[in-house]
């Protein structure tokens, strides 16, 4: 691994797993960046703030991390995970743009497609790959993550390096890695599902495994016909039962809240732009129309969800 520290832009759960992880393998505390370090930094206490991982087995570690906030960083940053929401990303960039070495190392690891196209665009100098993950993880409270489900993190090559070059820096880390030829393609078939998952279930604000009932399964069946029909259109490759592998994610995460349930069910801001929005512009593009993903946005829109 580098002697460059690692920074880790967002303190999500995401953000927050790889911290862990980090530390665990190298020992070395990364360096959080956040926006509000009042939420994770008890000023009156004088020591580094600690991260706690509940692991799957429901054992706690404990890792030490800093924890700043982008006008307080002063060396410049050689090793990047960027783990913001879709939405926040390039304003996170280009907040810490002027810390950032030349050919700075930039892992961009946001939900849904079309916000790592812009942040890649922004920073040609920097070597960008894109991850797309499994893992799943939740956050109890600030700086305490629970990784509740082994995911992979499958990486690919944006710009000036292949996927490989990252993953050797990652040798012994505990989360599954692995290198993809067709990150846009790896990215296309996890699309696929949020966009018949996570916008319905933010509108029943219900448990994934609901959209398998008598009354939500026909909504999620349009979905998924639109999303293959744009597919093809693309020419791009879906699975020929992407129905079955929908069904499968529901019934494997049926008692989980979609991210996207529990943005709306604390009213932050979604990821939709990137899912459901994404394929309508895409669409949009192709001269086609997806009326049941515009209904579903629209009665999302009309339920007062934001993205
Ligand atoms: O990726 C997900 C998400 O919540 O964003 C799914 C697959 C829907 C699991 O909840």
């Amino acid at each position: 691994m580098s002697s460059h520290p690692w920074y880790i832009l967002g303190a999500g759960s995401i953000g927050c797993l790889w911290a862990a992880n980090i530390h665990q393998t190298t020992g070395n505390s990364p360096v959080m960046i956040v926006r509000n370090r009042e939420r994770y930094v008890d000023r009156k206490v004088d020591k580094k703030p600690v991260l706690t991982l509940t692991h799957l087995d429901k054992t706690e570690s404990q890792h030490p991390v800093s924890v700043i906030t982008a006008d307080e960083i002063t060396t410049p940053i050689h090793q990047l995970i960027v783990c913001t929401k879709a939405g926040d990303t390039l304003t996170a960039m280009n907040s810490i743009r002027p810390a950032l070495a030349e050919h700075c190392n930039v892992l961009l690891l946001q939900n849904g497609m079309g916000s790592q196209e812009t942040v890649a665009e922004a920073f040609p100098a920097q070597n960008i790959w894109i991850g797309s993950t499994t893992d799943g993880a939740w956050i109890s409270k600030p700086l305490h993550v629970h990784h509740a489900g082994q995911g992979l993190t499958e990486i690919g090559c944006f710009n000036h390096q292949p996927a490989t070059v990252f993953l050797r820096q990652f040798q012994g880390f505990h989360l599954k890695m692995s290198a993809s030829k067709d990150i846009g393609n790896v990215l296309w078939q996890k699309l696929a599902v949020n966009c018949a998952i996570n916008g319905l279930t933010a509108l029943f604000d219900c448990q994934n495994g609901a959209l398998l009932e008598y009354d939500k399964k026909p909504l999620m069946d349009e979905l998924i016909n639109e999303f293959t029909h744009i597919s093809k259109a693309q020419g791009r490759t879906t699975p020929e039962s992407l129905h079955e592998k929908v069904y499968k994610v529901c019934r494997l995460t049926a008692a989980n809240h979609s991210s996207t349930c529990m943005d709306a069910r604390l009213r932050r801001k979604t990821e939709l732009a990137f899912m459901n929005g994404y394929l309508i512009r895409i669409a949009e593009k192709e001269g086609l129309k997806l009326p049941a993903h515009q209904k579903l946005m629209d009665k999302l829109s009309q339920k007062g969800v934001r993205w």
